[in-house]
């Protein structure tokens, strides 16, 4: 039995091969390979986690979910926050051959119903702590609702269904039966532009590339200690290079529970930390706090800072070498494959302004225009790629990746960039209906279709407002049957279990929505309006 999905076709597969990007070696490699080693690979808190000790956790884990009847070819649904644990589940499921949805700890029922649905995973792996999960009630609920659910695993329970038993049990026999290498070994969550969340099939091959290949533009090597405080189930602090770029190169793994710097400063300086990743308000909310605390002393140690995620302004930018004392690279990455680095050594003015150059020399990158012809070089328009470890189709989603993917497989990421004359990419906005909140990306029409379903609500748009933290908030714009107010929206809208991050930051009621001529709703406008509305 193997997840189906769309692949890479037979000529390319071979030129990846043949140029020794696909190596054929599962992604467990990244861990097994150091299984003899006690450095230190992980800390979370006051638990420290050595190389052979993480691999054995995940063995004993894969073993005992074995004995539960799990096998290869199945599938599974992971909700847990940046805890030891989440790696120790992540290298099991890949061992037994397991593919997981990783969702975000700040998803709620609606988006762990829409990944569920279309998995149907066997397993379930979640936390006691997080608000849906941490009630029986609506627990039992979500396992009665999924009839492909056979084994349930709880972080933070000491219950029959304890994770900890599991990962604690005696190992006994351990085979491990990974996916073949070109096969899924999980999904990765896509930021997504449509009414349902969709799922990125990620294969041992291509997932394991970009990861070796980040890992060569960003120096990661035994020495680096990595700062780990987005949400570890991400693309950006799994892959690029992130925490399986550390494990790969025998570095150490610290988790923070979240960015903030009173968190985040006295973890740098007592596990002398020297790279980490962030998203650019994570950077302003630092840079704020050294201002106020008047040094910036507790992260002397630090020497690379990544920023990625959303659109890092120049002279926020300018500010980190300055102010934080370190380098800046910007990372400019998609869970969907491509990413883009600034390299260690290019010049300032291109770390500072440029969102640099895609990782593999076999990215092609080029840029359309609205009919999906190529533009000169230095013109705006829209992003078109593919490569070695660029996804080929949307997990069971035909329709939308008709529209996604070109007629020779180039991926359309809804971004607008520009392309220099020597290869460096500057994104200058986005087609895709979309709002980057501060890194965290919401699907307009995901949230519409929510807003239809409110009894008062007749027509609803959302759309993006300029912030200054955040670099973008929400605004919902609805036409209504009788006034509603905001809290109401907000509220019902958590009722049906909503990431926080996509509830509305302000609602706006109006008589009818601007359409423009071909009758789509006009967010142009509607931006404009907004503004319009700002200053009265
Ligand atoms: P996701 O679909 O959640 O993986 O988010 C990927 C999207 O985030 C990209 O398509 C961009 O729109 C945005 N993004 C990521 N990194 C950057 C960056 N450095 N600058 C601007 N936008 C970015
Ligand atoms: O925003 C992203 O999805 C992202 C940003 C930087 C990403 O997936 C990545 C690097 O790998």
């Amino acid at each position: 039995m193997t997840v189906s999905f769309t692949r890479w076709p037979d000529d390319l597969a071979a030129r990846y091969r043949e140029k020794g990007y696909w190596t054929d070696l599962p992604l467990t490699d990244i861990l097994t390979r150091h299984a003899d080693s006690d450095a230190c690979a992980l800390i979370d808190g006051d638990r420290t986690f050595s190389y052979r000790a993480l691999n054995a956790a995940s063995d004993r884990l894969g073993a005992a979910l074995q004995r539960q009847g799990l096998k290869r070819g199945e599938t599974a649904l992971v909700q847990l926050g940046n805890v030891a644990e989440f790696y120790i589940t992540l290298f099991a499921l890949l061992k037994i051959g397991v593919a997981p949805v990783n969702a975000l700890f700040s998803h709620q029922r609606t988006e762990l119903e829409a990944y569920a649905g279309q998995i149907a995973p066997a397993l379930l792996v979640a936390d006691r702590e997080h608000s849906f999960f941490g009630s029986d009630e609506t627990l039992n609920q979500f396992v009665a609702a999924h009839a492909s659910l056979r084994v349930v695993a709880l972080h933070n329970d000491s219950g029959e269904h304890a994770l900890s038993t599991l990962i604690a049990s005696e190992q006994g026999e351990f085979v491990a039966t990974p996916t073949p290498a070109d096969e899924v070994a999980f999904f990765q969550l896509s930021g997504g532009s449509t009414g349902t969340p969709k799922l990125i099939p990620r294969t041992h091959n291509d997932y394991y590339y970009s990861i070796r290949r980040s890992n060569e533009i960003c120096q990661f090597t035994a020495e680096t200690r990595y700062l780990c405080a987005l949400p570890a189930a991400h693309n950006y602090p799994l892959s690029s290079p992130g925490a399986f770029g550390v494990f790969l190169a025998a570095g150490c793994v610290v988790l923070a529970r979240d960015p903030s710097a009173t968190l985040c400063f006295p973890l740098i300086e007592q596990h002398q930390i020297n790279v980490t990743a962030l998203v650019p308000p994570a950077v302003s909310l630092w840079l704020q706090a050294i201002q106020e605390w008047g040094s910036n002393a507790q992260l002397a140690s630090l020497r690379l800072l990544q920023v990625g995620g959303a659109r890092l302004s120049s002279s926020l930018a300018a500010r980190i070498p300055a102010e934080i004392g370190c380098q800046l690279q910007q990372v400019f990455g998609m869970a969907e494959g491509l990413v883009n680095y600034t390299r260690l050594d290019d010049s300032e003015a291109r770390i500072l302004n440029t969102q640099g150059t895609p990782m593999s020399p076999d990215d092609e990158v080029w840029v359309a225009d609205e009919h999906g012809n190529p533009l000169p070089r230095g013109e705006v328009g829209r992003l078109m790629t593919r490569g070695p470890y660029t996804f080929r189709g949307y997990y069971n989603s035909p329709e939308h990746n008709a529209r996604a993917f070109d007629a020779n497989g180039f991926y359309s990421s809804g971004d607008l960039i520009a392309i220099d004359e020597d290869g460096y990419i500057t994104v200058q906005g986005r087609e895709k209906d979309q709002i980057n909140r501060g890194g965290e990306k919401i699907a307009a029409e995901e949230i519409e279709n929510l807003l239809l379903r409110h009894e008062a609500v007749i027509h609803a748009a959302l759309v993006s407002m300029e912030d200054d933290l955040l670099g973008e908030k929400s605004c919902a714009w609805l036409v209504t049957k009788r006034p509603v107010r905001p809290v109401e929206i907000r509220r019902w809208l958590r009722e049906l279990g909503v990431a926080d991050f996509k509830l509305p930051d302000r609602v706006e009621c109006v008589e009818s929505l601007p359409l423009t001529p071909v009758g789509k709703v006009d967010k142009k406008q509607l931006r404009q309006w907004l503004a319009a509305r700002t200053q009265a």
